[in-house]
């Protein structure tokens, strides 16, 4: 008689998502199967709790729907049939498609379309830039999401990581502005809660009163796009009375007499009347802002969501030098420490590769750079997706999806599942999930490298993206000896091992700890700008943005392949307000027809559309809701539950009412998130809103919109 003894064994890995959070974890492994992930009880930010998100992430690596092989599309395009075919049929088709399109049009006709499906250094945002520079094809400008807050960081402070949240446990006053913080940046929430058992108190500006709102100690409701008014006249409030630090800003900023003269512009009376922010409640958030120290302000990148969004965050990266906060412990500001990270992107991008000339295509003009709206020359002609589902995330969705259904666009896509953008590509790539690969994590949220190993074999043909990128390099016969660097060789390219931030810390320590805090000072001593220290041109913080002489200029997140891009407005080197494009006040002859703002924020239990096809975070999502204020259904005949239209001339989508006082008046929220193949209409909140960038980096207006809502 023979006993089967199960072979058990638990791998260290990392969540790969698109998250401040970046959780170590532990796979569990029973005979070659994922049985459970858990985090790292060890890890400062993840303490062994997982968000609902990750809960069943064992069971998601085996979800039947999984793409398993590489397809060829039999059906009409977007019909969702497809035949399995094999890797080399695959890599043979798309190696003749692109030929024929080299030869005709340039191989600037293809263009790449990648976000941040997934974070990491191997398998990434940045996984394909080396491939699509080598191969001449045009350059996506990836500004879905930080570009504009990036942007107008570095502007004023320099590529610092600034406050490590972990250091809020130390602070006094914390202001979470423009951030639902315990949907979106949980792990970081308990050094929020260790500072308020202290007696800090916790401040959200948001036009919603969110779950993170509800467990502050005051939440200020402010109207969408309007936060670089606020700032600006906080500054006011505190110049007047005298409530700055002299000696910090006198040593450490750049431009205060300017910055004085513009805040002025900015008196109590008027800021209210944009903002909709009482009179009172200005002055007792400036006063208490300046005289609690330490102070600090998270910064959540929906500030960046509407046009004078980088406005925004200049004005609100500088208050922390205007009082002193940098000084301490637990003051200043934090937009994401992802700075801190010695990464080398021409290593890994290669813009040494980009043909001088090749155009730059935004991601985020997908729908009209696809139906020719924007009249490239030449025209794209073939679209390689991956870690990216521009149909649900990107604006204008009727417009990408009428470009996708081209019969002469030759579209790829690779994926983990067929996505609403995947449904539309014509040969489909399997994607291995994170279990099932190697990598390195860096992050936008905390100060630690994490580790990913892979824990089981991919199921069926699946490949990291990184493994794809080889094999189609060597398909159109790149031989670089780029393509021949194993996963390990690469990370020790694709990272600066000797800086001061990694000393102590190497890839073989890594696999055996999971994880390790850069060399930069532990949390409860670390003030990174105490003594100025910005890393600015001037050293100083630029209240006066010298970067502004330059121009407009978009520094994306994982900043790759090429800088200083010349596009949008002009930049003015103060902070400034600007309206929004789509506002009642900004915009009166469209809100005539439309007259509500929406704002489309994260989804609690979705990952932007990452688990919206699993059962489990369904539930825990519930279905697409649409909350309004009671005042805004009553005239519309809508009450609580019944289904409403939410409508502009780009679009509509559909989803049940929900009426409460957690809104203002005239303001309109329903989750981005939802496929739109699995919802009532076929669309999802991206439908109505609109492609016009943000005055910094070029980053997306997903929250400056105006809408009509309907019953059904
Ligand atoms: N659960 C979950 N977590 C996530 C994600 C997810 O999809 N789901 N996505 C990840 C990603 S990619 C990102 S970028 C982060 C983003 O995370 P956050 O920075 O939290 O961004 P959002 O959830 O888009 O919006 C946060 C809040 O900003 C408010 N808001 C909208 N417009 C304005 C405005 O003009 N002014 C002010 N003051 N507030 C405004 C919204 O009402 C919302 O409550 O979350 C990450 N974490
Ligand atoms: N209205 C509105 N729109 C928004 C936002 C908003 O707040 N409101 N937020 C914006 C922001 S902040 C962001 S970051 C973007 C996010 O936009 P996306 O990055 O496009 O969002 P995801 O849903 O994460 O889509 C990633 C896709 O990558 C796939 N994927 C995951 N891992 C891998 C992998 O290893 N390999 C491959 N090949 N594929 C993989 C997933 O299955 C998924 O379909 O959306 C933006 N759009
Ligand atoms: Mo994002």
């Amino acid at each position: 008689m023979s006993v089967h003894v199960s072979e058990t064994k638990v791998v260290r890995g990392a969540c790969p998502h698109d998250c401040p959070d970046t959780c170590a974890f532990l796979y569990h492994v029973e005979d070659g199967k994922l049985v459970e992930v858990t985090g790292d009880p060890d890890h400062p930010m993840t303490r062994g709790g997982l968000c609902v998100k990750l809960k069943n992430f064992a069971e998601h690596h085996y979800n039947p729907d999984r793409l398993l092989y590489p397809m060829k599309r039999v059906g009409a395009k977007g019909s969702g049939q497809f035949q399995r075919i094999s890797w080399d049929e695959a890599l043979a088709e798309i190696k003749s498609h692109w030929t024929d399109i080299i030869e005709e049009h340039g191989a600037q006709a293809i263009m790449p379309h990648v976000y941040l499906g997934h974070q990491g250094t191997l398998n990434g945002l940045t996984s394909g830039d080396a491939f699509f520079n080598r191969l001449g094809a045009s350059v996506p400008e990836k500004t879905y999401c930080e570009s504009g807050s990036s942007t107008a960081w570095i502007m004023t402070v320099g590529p610092t990581g600034g406050l490590d949240l972990e250091s809020l446990a130390y602070s006094k006053y914390i202001i979470v502005w423009a951030m639902n913080m315990t949907s979106t940046n949980l792990h970081a929430w308990p050094f929020v809660l260790e500072a308020k058992k202290k007696g800090a108190k916790v401040v959200v500006i948001d036009p919603v009163r969110t779950r993170t709102a509800k467990q502050a100690d005051w939440h200020i409701p402010i109207k969408p796009g309007t936060d670089a008014a606020l700032a600006l006249g906080m500054m006011n409030v505190i110049i007047a009375e005298d409530l700055y630090d002299k000696d910090y800003v006198e040593r450490h900023t750049l431009g205060f007499e300017e910055l004085k003269e513009r805040a002025a512009d900015y008196p109590p009376e008027k800021v209210s009347a944009i903002t909709g922010v009482p009179v009172e409640d200005i002055l007792a958030l400036s006063r208490e802002y300046a005289s609690t120290q330490p102070s600090a302000i998270r910064q959540g990148v929906a500030l960046e969501r509407s046009r004078g969004g980088g406005q925004a965050i200049r004005a609100i990266t500088c208050l922390p030098a205007l009082v002193g906060a940098w000084r301490h412990v637990g003051g200043g500001t934090v937009e994401m420490p992802i700075w801190e990270f010695p990464t080398k992107f021409d290593a890994i991008c290669r813009p040494d590769w980009i043909k001088p000339g090749t155009r730059v295509v935004n991601e985020l003009d997908l729908g009209p750079a696809l139906t020719g709206e924007l009249d490239l020359d030449p025209p794209i002609k073939s679209l390689f997706v991956y870690n990216s589902n521009p149909v649900s995330q990107a604006p204008d969705q009727a417009k990408i999806i009428a470009g996708l259904k081209r019969e002469d666009l030759f579209t790829v896509a690779s994926e983990l599942f067929i996505s609403d953008t995947a449904r539309y590509a014509d040969i489909l790539l399997p994607a291995a999930m994170q279990a099932e690969q190697y990598d390195l994590m860096v992050t936008w949220g905390h100060l630690y490298m994490t580790l990913n190993q892979p824990a089981i074999e991919p199921p069926g043909e699946c490949l990291p993206n990184v493994e794809m990128f080889r094999r189609l390099a060597k398909t159109m016969g790149f031989d670089d000896a780029y393509w021949d660097m194993s996963d390990d060789e690469m990370l020790e390219a694709f990272y600066d091992w000797d800086s001061p931030q990694l000393q102590g810390i190497t890839l073989e320590k890594l696999k055996e700890k999971g994880y390790m805090r850069l060399n930069v000072g532990d949390p409860d001593k670390r003030a990174p700008h105490a003594e100025g220290n910005f890393k600015t041109p001037s050293g100083k913080c630029e209240f006066k943005a010298s970067a502004a002489e330059d121009g407009n200029f978009v520094v994306p997140v994982w900043r790759s392949m090429y800088e200083g891009e010349q596009s949008g407005e002009p930049v003015d080197p103060l902070p400034d307000y600007l309206p929004p494009y789509e506002s009642p006040e900004s915009n009166p002859e469209l809100a005539a027809r439309y007259p509500l703002n929406i704002v489309s924020p994260k989804p609690h239990a979705f990952l932007n559309t990452q688990y919206g096809n699993e059962t489990v975070q369904q539930r825990r999502q519930g279905e697409q809701v649409v909350l309004l204020h009671p005042d805004d259904a009553t005239g519309r005949g809508i009450e609580a539950g019944s289904y409403v239209r939410v409508f502009n001339d780009r679009g509509y989508f559909e989803g049940r009412a929900e009426l409460t006082d957690d809104m203002m008046p005239g303001l309109v929220m329903a989750n981005v998130g939802y496929w739109p193949s699995l919802t009532r209409t076929g669309t999802s909140v991206n439908a109505i809103s609109s492609g016009q960038h943000c005055c910094l980096g070029q980053a997306g207006t997903y929250c400056d919109n105006l809408v009509e809502v309907a019953r059904v």
